[in-house]
């Protein structure tokens, strides 16, 4: 909703691209090889030319853009697609976090001018970060990536990354600018307002389903999943406690509640399901749904439900009037998107120590934390840190002034996140 909000188009391109777009822009896509899946064959006949199975669009994309972009009319072009990616990993896959075939939304966006482009860098790096704190309830460390872990098609790439409750960093999602290296390469211009001929400004951004697996890495127990409330597929379960003699009024009471929480817009459902109650609660438990309602023919008497929150295990009798409880839960499961997020903040913000050496910061990296050093943001430094203590760089926060002293070289440096990282 917010990427069209921005004026950003839905459009789709092949999945396999042949292997010659691929030999335009040769610098970013050398270190890409190995991970590359071809098809090589249909049937048994050879094709006269590979065709790759996408690892990223860029190619196929900037093949159409650069015969569909003359003029300064035709900018900006704004288009985004939501794809699959194969990209042939050789470290071993992790669910959802690295797997050599992943969903994601990939945007391409061609404008007239760097300012422009540079605006949306950040337009959208901030769309992804409510992404993670406002659906997924998570914490993110939003900034700029070092040159060396830069995508090497860009002249900078914005990056939100997190940290799971193991001390593994992870990127999230990426805004390049990608600046004129593609429109050069691809050979995507247009004649400006004073009919001289420019090359076009690029930016590419994507999230992928890795999103998917940090929610769960970061939320999950030992118990199972714990969903946050505004993408749990079913906010509430309620589970009847069923007697032959009693079925009907609890059943009842249930689909009452059930439809007061609909008018709501909450998404419930009702478990009657012929499983035991505790088999019904452990089932659902694992699922991750935010909140279980309980209701038998004592709650009837009583006046009362149960309801248990799955993020902190507590549990607490709320009125059985529908709309009081529909009232109460609507406020609950606000309460419970909250304070997942206000956990997440937290520990994020506490594996964080600021170092101020190589040594300090050795020891915090030995200690499963994030560091948070001055760094000169030049290549071999970042080589030199990693090889001393196998942390490499996350990001940097936009608008410091290099007003520290880089813990390697001593050279004028910002503060930059490091961390191991999956
Ligand atoms: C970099 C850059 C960029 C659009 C994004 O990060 C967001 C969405 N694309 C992706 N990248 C590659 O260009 C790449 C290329 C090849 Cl050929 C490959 F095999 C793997 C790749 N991985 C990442």
């Amino acid at each position: 909703k917010e990427i069209k909000a921005l004026g950003v188009q839905n459009a789709y391109f092949p999945m396999l691209i042949p292997e010659n777009l691929f030999h335009k822009e040769k610098e970013h896509v050398e270190g890409f090889n190995p991970e590359v899946a071809w098809v090589t064959h249909g049937g048994d006949t050879l094709l006269p030319e590979r065709l790759a199975i996408r690892p990223t669009s860029e190619t196929i994309m900037y093949d159409s853009y650069k015969k569909w972009i003359r003029s300064w009319r035709d900018l900006p072009l704004r288009l985004n697609q939501w794809c699959n990616i194969v990209r042939w990993e050789f470290k071993h896959p992790v669910p959802f976090l690295r797997t050599r075939e992943f969903l994601w939304q990939e945007g391409h966006t061609v404008f007239a001018t760097k300012e422009e482009a540079e605006t949306e860098v950040f337009e959208i790096l901030d769309l992804y970060a409510r992404v993670m704190e406002d659906l997924y309830a998570i914490a993110v460390l939003k900034g700029v990536k070092s040159e060396n872990e830069k995508f090497a098609g860009a002249v900078y790439t914005a990056s939100i990354e997190t940290a799971f409750p193991n001390g593994k960093a992870i990127q999230i999602a990426t805004s390049h600018l990608l600046g004129q290296n593609f429109s050069k390469a691809f050979d995507i211009s247009f004649l400006n307002k004073n009919g001289e001929k420019d090359y076009a400004w690029q930016n590419s951004w994507g999230i992928s389903t890795r999103s998917i697996g940090i929610m769960l890495g970061i939320h999950g127990d030992d118990k199972g999943i714990v969903m946050p409330p505004r993408v749990a597929p079913i906010q509430v379960v309620i589970v009847p406690i069923i007697f032959d003699d009693s079925k009907d009024r609890v059943l009842k009471k249930c689909e009452d509640i059930k439809k007061e929480l609909e008018k709501h817009s909450i998404r419930a459902m009702i478990d009657d399901s012929d499983y035991r109650p505790g088999w019904k609660f452990n089932k659902w438990e694992m699922k991750g749904v935010p909140l279980r309602i309980e209701l038998g023919p004592k709650d009837l008497d009583s006046g009362k439900v149960k309801a248990s929150y799955r993020y902190n295990s507590e549990k607490e009798l709320i009125s059985i009037e529908p709309h009081h409880v529909a009232g109460h839960i609507v406020k609950k499961l606000d309460e419970i998107q909250k304070s997942m997020l206000d956990n997440s903040r937290k520990m994020l913000h506490d594996s964080i120590v600021p170092c101020n050496s190589i040594d300090h910061m050795q020891k915090i990296i030995e200690e499963k934390k994030i560091a948070y050093i001055p760094f000169c943001n030049t290549p071999s430094c970042e080589d030199a840190i990693k090889d001393k203590t196998g942390a490499k760089s996350l990001n940097t926060a936009t608008g410091q002034k290099e007003e520290h002293k880089c813990v390697n070289c001593g050279k004028p440096a910002k503060l930059f996140y490091f961390g191991k990282s999956y």
